[in-house]
């Protein structure tokens, strides 16, 4: 399991539960899909509130784990390699599983949907 202090971002949004995925994000159109595949898997998280109003976003935490400035972003403390996912598209078939399968994980990872959400915001949506 990662160390999580080791991550500045755990500096402005202290864990309460180191075993956990961290999962930094606002309800917005884009904030909520990451927030539904952890409810709909049962996985384990605990949420770190990044308020807009505030431009926490911008904040040097959270730039420290997702330098794009976009919610949603997580933490896995058990994920498989520490190594976060590239700011390029993949190529087919090279992108690991935002869940990985059981007792593959051996260690940290952190990832932003940047490389992964298809799809943006709803039209009209104000974030
Ligand atoms: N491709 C990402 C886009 C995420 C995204 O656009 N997040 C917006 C909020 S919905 C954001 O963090 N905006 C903050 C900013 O640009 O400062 C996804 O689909 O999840």
């Amino acid at each position: 399991m990662a160390a999580l202090d080791s991550f500045p971002i755990t500096r402005k949004w202290p864990v309460k539960f180191p075993d956990r995925i961290q999962l930094y994000s606002l309800p917005t159109p884009n904030g909520v899909k990451v927030s539904i595949m952890l409810e709909e898997t049962a996985l384990p998280y605990e949420p770190h509130l990044v308020d807009f109003d505030n431009n926490d976003q911008l904040s040097p935490e959270f730039l420290s784990l997702n330098p794009n400035n976009k919610i949603p972003a997580i933490i896995d403390p058990n994920g498989p390699d520490g190594a976060p996912l590239p700011t390029a598209p993949l190529p087919p078939g090279a992108a690991r599983p935002v869940v990985p399968a059981p007792g593959a994980a051996t260690g940290p990872s952190k990832t932003s949907t940047g490389v992964m959400g298809g799809t943006g915001p709803a039209p009209n949506s104000p974030r």
